[in-house]
């Protein structure tokens, strides 16, 4: 009843419409079906079903959401706006019910209507607005703000097309494109009246105004609508409902009507054709940069509405922005948003005409950084022709923010070592470039890795002029994933059995895990863990058959490797013990050993020929390993293909080993670590990333550690990498190599992989092979184990007992804390 008054509308009845028992659901449901889609039982398609499911889910959240807007604007909160170019969300029905606590209740409606909820959430379009691990985080982080009662907005794009989706054919990947919208998207409200005007191209003006004030006019080329799309953001246990706002671009008129007029339809499409374009496709590379005009449109595109917003709801309560950093902080997921720094000080100084230096006060105590990567391919820069051209204002105002940073430096530095230059945001060549990374670090207050050897690598190199400028911005925040989709809703059994346990603490606090220790002795627990994962098993065993046609034995052991396809990830080193061990059965056809199912998936960037070629050779070495008589349920290799996320809930799960093998030093973090060993897989992995800090609280002697430390590595290349060297110096990995090479795999045809053979052999740029023979050694230790079945089981729980600190939540906390200076607000 206060729900009613508080809504400030007697006649508005709010339980009836959103009440969550199972009747109640049940006639929502119905009535859903019938008035917004005008469908009824007796023709409703499952995707129809599916989405009656989902419009009673939303309004569920709907009253929720209207809550929070109300306290927060109540109680003036400081808000965190997470400005990021990918949220790789995943789909929302599963989710949603698990947060809102009424998956029974929507089941039991379901069943009673005939219908079956998990044949429902198989119809959901996957929203695949990310490439990988960044996105993927950005939509972890979503989910552990609203279950932290934190205000928060995330800002991003609405791409009409997400990621690709990857089918394969005859071995290749095919891009296919994603439409994930075509049936319509029951999570989100448009907010046609909310939509900001975003200028592109032309020149500036500068002008004295009236008062003898300098000012600065942009007279812009064209003109692109950005217009928000809401998705309600729900946490788990609580009514803390927030925000993931998506800018979707729209021409500024349908029609040029004086086009239109003189007849000339076409160029009269034009222009809306050309406008829409800005937020149409997700570019499908992680950790390369595309360069490409369109890409920096939309980075500048929904930064640009992201801080207009902010200021629009900012001056809705307060009479000007001089306070604006203590309303807001803002955090630049990666340098995809960086072009912020420049355009809130655009906004502050041309269009709310603040000084300078007061504007620069409160745009760099508003923006903090995330570094997610040391890969020189992934730092971006853009040719100044090209900023010009696109952001004339832009440049001004950089070139004004490196005039007063770097005559700072020059003080403080006195240029050692050429620090000044190394510093400049401006990189001298022929063209020049601005370097968003140095804008991003300027323009921000704190800056952080996503793991501690990530970090420090950080201080020490990519960011080591910054970290010796001002060390006290840097800082670590360790990545986490959020419990609720990668364990409660994706591993329900794994669930069940832990909170028969130790109770349901676990899901909001992830360091309660540490209660089944307790239980490790108890051989019924331990007999229960492991029918858990062989179930989980015999489901992805099913699965494999439906999408792979390969017949797999869930009693073997299933070692996965799920992440993008990339050179530094070394999946080329999986693949070469997985022929290492072919080539083991063909010498010894009695071999006896554990019974191996490795599982590769992940999508390759659609112009990384090396990625795409890696995934030929994996179904070409699976086609002709998995059908040998000899090797019989010894050795399978499959290739899951279009890991999403969607398919990801289904593989984390039935993993018994996680294979986490990049070049130490290369990985910043990883995040599918995390899920694999809170699902209860032990890890094979390098020192990298947050391998490092896993294998710490796990412990050494539930970890499988191999290969060259990040120094070595570097040691290595230094004094000159011989990749030969090792090809001639191990017989095993040369027989490898050179049966790949011979053409076996390929028909005979031996310049398939000739590519990917001689590139290890003649560069090896990630040093497969000085590793080779670490790894194999590792994977005999893990057939040790998987010999000893019970003491396995142990190490699986005790991987899962400790992995409390990976919790999103906790790498929240720590963002709130140290850098955001934001605390809950709760809504009752
Ligand atoms: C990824 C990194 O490659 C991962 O190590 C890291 O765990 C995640 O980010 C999240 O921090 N990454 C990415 O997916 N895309 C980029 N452009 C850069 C890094």
């Amino acid at each position: 009843m206060s729900q009613q008054n508080n809504l400030d509308h007697p006649k508005l009845d709010l339980h009836s419409r959103t009440g969550t028992n199972a009747d109640t659901l049940q006639r929502a449901i119905l009535d859903n079906l019938f008035y917004i889609q005008g469908r009824f039982p007796d023709v409703a398609t499952p995707h129809d079903w599916y989405q009656a499911v989902a419009y009673t889910v939303r309004d569920r959240q709907l009253h929720r959401w209207v809550k929070t807007a109300q306290t927060y604007k109540k109680q003036k909160s400081r808000s965190v706006c997470y400005l990021s170019a990918e949220f790789l969300i995943g789909p929302m029905l599963g989710s949603n019910l698990v947060n809102l606590g009424i998956e029974d209740e929507v089941r039991e409606a379901l069943s009673a209507l005939g219908q079956d909820l998990d044949v429902l959430l198989e119809q959901e379009p996957e929203p695949g607005l990310g490439n990988g691990g960044l996105g993927r985080l950005a939509a972890c982080y979503m989910d552990s703000l609203a279950t932290l009662e934190i205000p928060a907005i995330g800002y991003g794009i609405r791409y009409e097309f997400g990621i690709f989706h990857q089918r394969i054919e005859n071995g290749w990947q095919k891009e296919i494109s994603d439409q994930w919208l075509h049936l319509g998207n029951p999570w989100e409200v448009p907010r046609p009246l909310l939509t900001f005007r975003v200028n592109l191209g032309g020149h500036t003006e500068h002008y004295t105004d009236d008062h003898g004030n300098h000012r600065v006019r942009w007279e812009p080329e064209r003109v692109v609508l950005g217009v928000a799309h809401d998705t309600p953001i729900i946490g788990y246990g609580v009514n803390n409902t927030n925000l993931l706002r998506l800018w979707k671009a729209e021409a500024e008129q349908s029609f040029d009507f004086e086009a239109f007029n003189t007849g000339d339809y076409y160029a009269a499409v034009e222009e809306k054709v050309k406008s829409e374009t800005i937020s149409k496709v997700l570019y499908p590379n992680d950790e390369a940069i595309s360069g490409k005009t369109l890409r920096l449109e939309q980075q500048y595109f929904f930064v640009s509405c992201s801080l207009r917003d902010m200021i629009r709801i900012h001056l809705q309560q307060e009479p000007d922005l001089s306070n604006f950093h203590e309303k807001f902080a803002a955090q630049l997921n990666d340098t995809h948003p960086a072009i912020a720094v420049a355009e809130l000080m655009r906004l502050l100084v041309d269009e709310h005409h603040m000084d300078w230096n007061p504007a620069w006060s409160v745009a760099s105590r508003t923006f903090s950084y995330t570094n997610h990567t040391l890969l020189p391919e992934a730092l971006e820069t853009w040719s100044l022709p090209l900023l010009q051209q696109v952001l004339p204002r832009h440049v001004e105002i950089i070139y004004e923010i490196n005039m007063r940073f770097m005559d700072q430096v020059r003080v403080l530095t006195h240029d050692v070592c050429g620090a000044v230059t190394r510093l400049s945001i401006i990189e001298e060549g022929e063209p020049k470039r601005v370097r968003m990374a140095n804008l991003a670090c300027v323009g921000s207050h704190a800056i952080n890795g996503v793991a501690a050897l990530h970090t420090e690598l950080l201080k020490k190199t990519t960011l080591n002029d910054f970290h010796n400028l001002w060390p006290e911005k840097f800082l670590n925040v360790t990545n986490g994933v959020t419990p609720r989709r990668f364990l409660l809703l994706s591993n329900p059994k794994q669930s069940k059995l832990i909170s028969d346990r130790i109770g349901e603490g676990w899901i909001t606090d992830l360091e309660k895990l540490r209660g089944l220790e307790a239980h490790l002795d108890d051989a019924g627990f331990r007999e229960d863990w492991r029918r858990v994962k062989r179930e989980n098993k015999e489901a992805l065993a099913k699965l494999l058959k439906e999408r792979t046609y390969v017949d797999v034995d869930p009693q073997s052991l299933f070692s996965v490797q799920a992440k993008r396809i990339h050179e530094y990830k070394r999946q080329h080193l999986h693949l070469l013990y997985v022929v290492t061990l072919y080539n083991r059965i063909i010498n010894n056809p009695n071999l006896s050993m554990a019974p191996r199912v490795h599982i590769l998936g992940g999508k390759a960037a659609p112009g990384y020929a090396m990625a795409k070629l890696f995934i030929k050779l994996a179904h070409a070495v699976g086609e002709m390993v998995n059908r040998d008589q000899m090797v019989g349920d010894r050795l399978k290799l499959v290739f899951f293909p279009n890991f999403n996320v969607k398919n990801a809930q289904r593989i984390y799960p039935a993993a018994d080993l996680s294979e986490q093998i990049s070049t130490a030093g290369f990985e910043a973090s990883g995040t599918g670590n995390m899920k694999f060993s809170m699902n209860g897989a032990l890890t094979i992995g390098t020192l990298d990333g947050a391998n490092v800090e896993i294998r710490e609280v796990v412990g050494d002697e539930n970890f499988f550690l191999f290969g060259m430390t990040a120094e070595e590595v570097v040691h290595l290349k230094t004094n000159g990498y011989h990749p030969r060297h090792y090809y001639d110096g191990n017989a095993e990995l040369r027989a490898a190599m050179d049966l790949i090479a011979s053409g076996y795999f390929s028909h005979g045809e031996a310049d398939v992989f000739k590519p990917l053979i001689d590139n290890l052999l003649e560069h090896d740029p990630f040093m497969v092979l000085a590793d080779y023979e670490a790894y194999c050694h590792a994977q005999s230790q893990v057939d040790d184990l998987w010999a000893q079945p019970d003491l396995w089981t142990r190490k699986s729980i005790l991987n899962v007992a400790r992995i409390g600190k990976f919790s999103s939540d906790r790498a929240i906390r720590e963002y709130c804390e140290k850098i955001w200076k934001v605390q809950p607000t709760p809504v009752d």
